[in-house]
């Protein structure tokens, strides 16, 4: 059984890896500068051309780019290629301006299915496997990168998107699924639902599971593995980096090896912008190396987690970055949706006309997020008829679905009942406890 997908790559030396990402990066920093404005001008405005980069040691001399750049510059600002040459875009969930749309040549995409093939490899996953997409198809990243990779390892895919569950047992055991790949949150109550239906792991043939897209614990690694009896490998990526495949769990599962022939990874300090040694706490900062339409330099993930090079005993000799720790930003993920604090209250502002007071509320219930949004009636609104604060609440859970992609329970409350700050508002309140820490 093939244990790489690329074993040259994913085992190179560190000499020859370096070597090799000094050549890429001199040539991506030529090609963004040649071909993005935007990012040619933070580079004059921190005094520095691609001249100054000539190898990964000059990498701290590059401007970093943060997700208020891709804002300022949607749709095309960071375009580094002519249009006519894109073939594909994907985009995360979210307002317009909130959204990230990434493009990609077919380069891009090969690269990234590459990517995402050499996670199904990590997992066990050969040709001989049957490969269940439940991540979502569309514009989401999910579906389409395992799709991709699941295509270039030669496994039977079924491209089934999430949802459906019982549909999702039904295919499983029929056509006797190997890989199930979906979010953790997902995996988990496909589990409890097999369980309903009264089956057991043992009517279904799955081996392995690559699970990303949301911060998810061991506790629920285990569960997952035990309800589905299966072995549960982390997967991780981010739109802006052309999505899931950035980084993969062995068999050690144990962090997750990061593909550094494409992305070169960095830690820093999220207050001062500091780079970090490896093996301190701070935030991801991803360098991508070949991508030509997209080719973000020191994007700030705002993902918190630690880098290792230490010796894996898969062979793989790739760094490896612990699981997402925590964010150094109020992005929650909920539903496995990205979901900004801010958001919501453009959309509270939009149907009250005024600043409201307001508490999001998210929570677990058995494997589910819960995700309620209280919001506290103006003294006017509260002698309202029922009728008006009926159509109030039917508006703004229509509102945020169409903004969010997600439903919320909306709870609208007396007027001064949401506990006043002395300080910041506490606006959210999350009791789910997803990360490891
Ligand atoms: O979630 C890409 C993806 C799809 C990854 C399928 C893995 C599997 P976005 O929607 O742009 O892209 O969200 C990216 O999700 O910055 C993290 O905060 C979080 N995230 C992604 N994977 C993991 C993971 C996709 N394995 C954001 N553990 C990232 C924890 C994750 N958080």
């Amino acid at each position: 059984m093939a244990k790489y997908w690329n074993e040259e790559i994913e085992c190179m030396s560190r000499e020859d890896m370096t070597a090799l990402q000094n050549e890429k990066l001199v040539k991506q920093v030529r090609h963004v500068w040649d071909n993005v404005p935007y990012y040619k001008k933070l580079m004059k405005e921190k005094g520095v051309t691609p001249d100054d980069i000539k190898s990964i040691d000059d990498l701290h001399k590059l401007p970093f780019l943060k997700k208020d750049d891709l804002r300022e510059c949607y749709p095309y600002g960071l375009l580094a290629v002519p249009l006519k040459d894109c073939v594909r875009i994907q985009s995360t969930s979210g307002t317009t301006g909130k959204r990230v749309v990434a493009f990609y040549t077919q380069h891009d995409v090969d690269l990234w299915e590459d990517c995402c093939a050499r996670a199904i490899t990590a997992a066990g996953g050969t040709s001989e496997d049957v490969c269940q997409v439940a991540y979502g198809y569309g514009l989401f990243t999910g579906g389409a990168g395992l799709h991709g990779g699941s295509h270039k390892v030669g496994c039977l895919t079924l491209p089934m998107s999430s949802g459906n569950t019982e549909r999702q047992i039904q295919f499983m055991r029929d056509l006797g699924s190997t890989i199930l790949c979906c979010t953790p949150s997902y995996a988990a109550y496909i589990g409890e639902t097999l369980k309903e239906m009264g089956l057991t792991p043992d009517d279904i043939n799955l081996k392995a599971g690559i699970f990303g897209a949301e911060p998810w614990t061991e506790e629920m690694r285990q569960e997952i593995e035990k309800s589905l009896g299966l072995k549960a490998y982390d997967i991780f990526g981010l739109t802006e980096t052309s999505g899931p495949g950035v980084a993969f769990e062995c068999c050690e599962q144990n962090g997750m090896h990061i593909n550094e022939d494409h992305f070169i990874a960095e830690i820093i300090d999220p207050d001062t912008g500091e780079v970090l040694p490896e093996g301190t706490k701070g935030e991801l900062v991803f360098t991508s190396l070949d991508k030509e339409a997209f080719p973000l330099l020191r994007y700030r993930t705002r993902d918190i987690c630690v880098l290792s090079k230490g010796k894996c005993s898969c062979g793989r000799t790739l760094i490896k970055m612990t699981k997402p720790m925590g964010r150094s930003d109020d992005m929650l993920i909920i539903k496995g949706v990205n979901v900004f604090p801010s958001q919501i209250e453009t959309v509270l502002l939009k149907d009250f006309n005024a600043t409201p007071n307001y508490q999001i509320v998210v929570d677990r219930v058995g494997n589910s997020d819960t995700f309620e949004i209280k919001v506290e009636l103006t003294e006017d609104m509260h002698t309202d008829t029922i009728k008006s604060i009926e159509l109030l609440e039917k508006k703004l859970s229509a509102d945020i679905k169409q903004i969010l992609g997600i439903k919320a329970k909306i709870t609208l409350c007396e007027p001064k009942s949401i506990p006043r700050s002395e300080g910041k508002a506490v606006r959210v309140i999350d009791k789910r406890k997803v990360y490891n820490n």
